[in-house]
């Protein structure tokens, strides 16, 4: 049940972070209905787990213990987050921070599941055990839509996140929009009547990109667990590279991030030199930023030096971009 549960997290949990599309929404509403499953499990494993490894002072019982208190902190982080009770502090967003102890408790979970006795008998796949895991999932879902429920009787912020899961954060008003570098990345000092802009082995100017930027609403949502509305002053790249023959674009940082998008996408992908008919600030990228609509955070690199065909397929390289 265990082993089964974690599996569903992970890849409901993987979906729901890295896909921007509506589709992942299910994924969401799975992953949350899986994790509250764990929850009506574990006062059942620990009244078992306390009786057999604890009493008889099995080996490894303090692991199991610790394992325990990872999946507790584990889902209460991931309720905080999804109730918008707690954002976190700093750059230890609630999500991330969830995301972290999810991902260091796995090799715990790999070794509960491998080293204990507990083989699967026949019983296992008995009606009645099937009945319980229905009854454990349906009270998961009833908690599940109740959660909703109370989130929106109380407004609290939660109510309205986006089917991402994420929290709406300073629409239409930059100055309240976050800022966010992925790990090690920091923002680059070059000003910006230095800056340096190729599109397709051809120079730019920014005065030109400003000149042919036209307002384009799209949705920042960033995998940290906010998103952020803003009518961006942009470029369609599709104008910019009107004989697209290629498979992929792959779009530069002048900080070495990079990311290598579909070349369909192109119609969707913009160069964008402000938001809300102001200049981009620093920490938004400026001079010049990608604006990727549909697609999650990390996709909209920022501080763009150059875009490039490419006919290396997009999924040829790092899920998770690396500086
Ligand atoms: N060059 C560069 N671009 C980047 C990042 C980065 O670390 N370096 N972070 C990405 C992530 S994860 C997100 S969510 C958005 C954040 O944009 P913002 O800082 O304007 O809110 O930028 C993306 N573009
Ligand atoms: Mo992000």
């Amino acid at each position: 049940m265990l082993a089964g549960a974690v599996a569903v997290l992970v890849a409901t949990g993987l979906l729901s972070w890295a896909v921007g599309t509506g589709w992942s929404r299910l994924a969401t509403v799975v992953h949350g209905v899986a994790g509250l499953s764990l929850l009506v499990l574990a006062p059942l494993k620990i009244r078992g787990s306390v009786q057999h490894g604890f009493r008889r002072r099995r080996q490894g019982r303090w692991l199991s213990a610790l394992l325990g208190v990872m999946i507790v902190t584990t889902i209460v982080l991931g309720v905080l987050h999804a109730s918008g009770l707690w954002y976190g502090v700093g750059e230890w967003s609630a999500l991330w921070t969830h995301v972290l102890v999810a991902v260091l408790s796995l090799p715990l979970v790999l070794w509960h599941v491998t080293s204990r006795p507990a083989r699967p008998r026949r019983t296992d796949l008995d009606r009645r055990t099937l009945l319980g895991g229905a009854a454990v999932v349906g009270a998961a879902g009833v908690a599940y839509a109740t959660m909703e429920a109370v989130l929106r009787v109380a407004s609290l912020p939660g109510a309205d996140r986006r089917f991402t899961g994420s929290h709406e954060v300073g629409s239409f008003d930059p100055a309240r929009m976050p800022t966010v570098q992925w790990f090690d990345d920091s923002v680059p000092e070059t000003p910006a009547d230095e800056w340096e802009l190729v599109v397709a082995g051809e120079p730019i100017s920014l005065d030109r990109l400003r000149s042919l930027a036209r307002p384009v609403e799209a949705d920042l949502d960033c995998t940290g667990g906010w998103w952020s509305r803003q009518a961006w002053d942009g470029v369609a790249l599709a104008e910019l590279l009107p004989d697209l023959d290629a498979r992929s674009i792959d779009v530069r940082s002048a900080t070495g991030y990079s990311r290598l998008l579909p070349a369909g996408d192109a119609p969707h992908l913009y160069l964008a030199v402000g938001y809300g008919g102001e200049p981009l600030r620093r920490g938004h990228g400026a001079p010049v930023r990608l604006v990727a609509a549909g697609r999650r955070g990390p996709w909209w690199v920022k501080w763009v030096t150059a875009v490039e065909p490419s006919d290396r397929p997009w999924w040829l390289q790092f899920p998770f971009p690396l500086t």
